[in-house]
């Protein structure tokens, strides 16, 4: 009579056990499950980064948190991103402020001509600045993390030495790189990303600013075969929740991705400068004899002068918008200079 219990204890306990074990790793058993769309391929570093949030929100969380995946465009494209998380399409949206600057007008202030060096500083001045300063243009959404590319170089078909070169060349960038190529002389075209391959195959382009590692992620070296060495402006990536959405989850995993978000900005800066545009260069260099071309002196001072107009054009913008364009400007300086020190 004693002896059923004694063998049906451990085997309860065995199934109990297994069943505990096997709970983090399998999504049936998470308590929330998010998802997250970006709208270009999982290989881009902005990619990589949607991937490496989800992997330790799930750890982090013990398993209470799953999030599914949606690169390549899957779920939402580039420019029905926001809107798209605010209708619910997805939880957790992956796009580029730098697309529209009206929608985001302080932040294309990142975007002007501010002389930083990678995407590591310039990702963590754009985190800080965002949380400290609260800019209205996000008022809808909880920012869960925020990033940006090394600044943007002129990669393209054929070469570009001067301004006489680049004078009415074809060339895109996403929307806060557009002002810029107007003042360097170049016929802009704003254009998200994804776009970029076959405008090049068909000629609508002869080449994009943007950072460097494009050449190998969008295989853009097998056409564009030349960068002019003048690091321009940085493009601003920027993951949100509808604040609504965000309101619901329970305060353990709130703390978990706040914890998380000035980290993504270092994450994916160093990945960015450290190891994908490197990597890009050299592929590009063995595989396509990319060139790199540099500016005489005189020719670089001439280019600078051009972009120099920019930022105050900016200021007069934004103050007609009522946007405290001064005190951004003013603290972005501060915390650029005080992440390139470290
Ligand atoms: N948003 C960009 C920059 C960009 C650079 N690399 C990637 C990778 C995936 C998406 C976008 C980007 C631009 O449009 O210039």
């Amino acid at each position: 009579m004693i002896r059923p219990k004694f063998i049906s204890y451990p085997v309860v306990s065995l199934v109990a056990g297994l069943l505990v074990l096997a709970a983090p790793a399998t999504p049936w058993a998470a308590e929330i499950n998010l998802t997250y769309a970006f709208f270009a391929p999982a290989r881009t570093f902005p990619g990589k980064q949607m991937a490496h949030w989800a992997e330790q929100v799930g750890k982090r969380t013990g398993g209470k948190v799953a999030v599914k995946t949606f690169p390549a465009g899957t779920l939402l494209g580039a420019t029905e991103m926001y809107d798209g998380v605010t209708k619910g399409v997805a939880d957790i949206g992956l796009g580029s402020p730098s697309y529209d600057p009206g929608r985001f007008p302080l932040t294309s202030g990142v975007s002007l001509p501010m002389g930083f060096t990678n995407a590591t500083v310039a990702s963590r001045t754009l985190w800080e600045l965002t949380k400290e300063l609260q800019p209205k243009e996000y008022e809808n959404f909880k920012v869960i993390a925020m990033f940006t590319t090394e600044p943007g170089y002129i990669q393209s078909r054929s070469p570009v030495r001067n301004a006489a070169d680049l004078k009415g060349m074809k060339l895109r960038a996403a929307g806060t790189g557009v002002p810029v190529l107007k003042a360097l002389g170049a016929a802009p075209i704003g254009m998200p990303m994804p776009e970029v391959p076959q405008s090049v195959q068909t000629g609508v382009i002869n080449g994009t600013m943007t950072s460097r590692e494009v050449l190998q992620d969008f295989k853009l070296a097998e056409t564009l075969k030349y960068v002019t060495d003048y690091p321009t402006v940085v493009v601003t990536f920027a993951a949100v929740m509808d604040r609504k959405r965000w309101e619901k989850l329970p305060a353990d995993v709130k703390k978990v991705i706040e914890e998380l978000a000035p980290e993504m900005a270092v994450w994916t800066g160093n990945y960015h400068d450290n190891e994908n545009v490197g990597a890009a260069l050299k592929w590009a260099a063995k595989e396509h004899k990319l060139q790199i071309l540099s500016l005489a002196a005189d020719e670089r001072a001439r280019w600078d002068a051009k972009l120099k107009p920019m930022e105050a054009e900016w200021v007069k913008e934004m103050n007609a918008k009522g946007l405290p364009a001064v005190r951004y400007l003013a603290r972005l300086r501060e915390l650029r200079d005080q992440f390139a020190k470290k």
